[in-house]
């Protein structure tokens, strides 16, 4: 019989840079969303995954308790879910080893983030971000998560991660890992840049001008708005005419997903206005729903020692349900004094 496996999210994003829109409307609006009676919660700052390419130490420190921050203030319960730092979790390395013992190279080679972020320097590329999606599985199977909810952009690394699942359970004869579900939903699954609607909005984009950063004061993310791309024409009323407008489609996801709205339903208020209209709402609705959660980042801020201690306690509850999982895994590898 198939094992039956406790409904369980596990996501986590990078300390790489300071939190952007993408990150907030791609993922954490939505771990907040899931948190509560369905599911047990259990979020990471995965700052290992951040080092596989270069990160300043003091802005990587800096970066990770603003995340932490940035997590908390945006409505994720420290107490109802688990958040904590990956580096305060050896599990996670303890089980991407094995994982890349499972995974295959010609697996990674077809990753399109390695490919991105390796662009012409693959042979000066770390040998981390290559192996980056074997650690993405133990991040997420440490804890035999059976959901994951991503931006996007991260399918491909959970489709790796069933695949890496489905081959350790096929080698060794068990049915030990669960094999996710990517949780991939809403308006904004993947918000691209503000001067370039073919591109990701990304914390590591040398423009400042592309993204909205969680840290923005409203006069930033106005600015922003208004200096974003589009086209000349006026907006549609359906989402038919959104088709080949690139620019347009992303500030219209941004605007439903804010409001917790439809695509259609805004198009259905909105078509017919010029961008010089729907800038501005866009822009309201942007500074009533992120100011809040940037002065809140700042207060917490002020308190690292706080932050610290909420870390610790999260990698000590996040440990106890890793351990046992690990050793279960060393055992059926066939570790001496498993
Ligand atoms: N633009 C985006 N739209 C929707 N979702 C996004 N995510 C990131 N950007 C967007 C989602 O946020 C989560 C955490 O991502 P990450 O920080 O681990 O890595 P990333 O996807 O590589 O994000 P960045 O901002 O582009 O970071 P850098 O610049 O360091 O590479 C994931 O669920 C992701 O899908």
């Amino acid at each position: 019989m198939a094992t039956t496996f406790t409904p369980r999210v596990f996501s986590g994003i990078q300390p790489s840079g300071g939190l952007t829109l993408g990150n907030y409307l791609g993922a954490i609006k939505r771990f907040v969303d899931m948190q509560g009676a369905e599911f047990e919660t259990i979020y990471c700052m995965v700052d290992l995954h951040a080092i596989t390419v270069w990160q300043d130490p003091a802005d990587l420190r800096k970066n990770t308790r603003e995340l932490c921050a940035g997590f908390i203030a945006s409505g994720i319960d420290p107490e109802s879910s688990v958040l904590f730092n990956q580096s305060q979790v050896p599990e996670h390395t303890q089980l991407g080893w094995i994982f890349n013992t499972v995974a295959r190279m010609g697996w990674l080679n077809r990753m399109t983030q390695f490919k991105d972020k390796a662009g012409k320097n693959r042979e000066n590329s770390s040998v981390g971000l290559f192996a980056y999606p074997a650690l993405m599985a133990a991040d997420i199977l440490v804890y035999h998560a059976t959901h994951v909810p991503v931006g996007e952009d991260q399918k491909q690394h959970v489709e790796l991660t069933r695949d890496i699942a489905a081959k350790f359970n096929h080698d060794y004869g068990v049915d030990f890992f669960p094999v996710t579900e990517p949780v991939i939903e809403g308006a904004a699954t993947r918000v691209m840049s503000l001067r370039d609607g073919s591109k990701k909005m990304s914390k590591s984009d040398p423009s400042d001008m592309s993204r909205i950063n969680m840290t923005d004061d409203a006069d930033a993310i106005a600015q922003k708005i208004r200096k974003a791309r589009t086209d000349p024409d006026a907006l549609p009323s359906e989402v038919d005419g959104l088709k080949d407008r690139p620019e347009a489609r992303n500030l219209v996801n941004i605007f439903a997903a804010m409001n917790d709205s439809t695509v259609e339903a805004v198009l259905a208020d909105v078509g017919g206005k010029q961008f010089s209209e729907f800038k501005p709402l866009l822009a309201d609705l942007a500074v009533a729903k992120l100011s809040p959660i940037s002065s809140e980042m700042a207060r917490l801020m002020e308190h690292q020692d706080e932050i610290d201690k909420i870390l610790a306690r999260g990698a000590e509850r996040a440990r106890a349900l890793a351990a046992p999982i690990l050793k279960q895994t060393y055992e059926i590898v066939g570790m001496v004094g498993a």
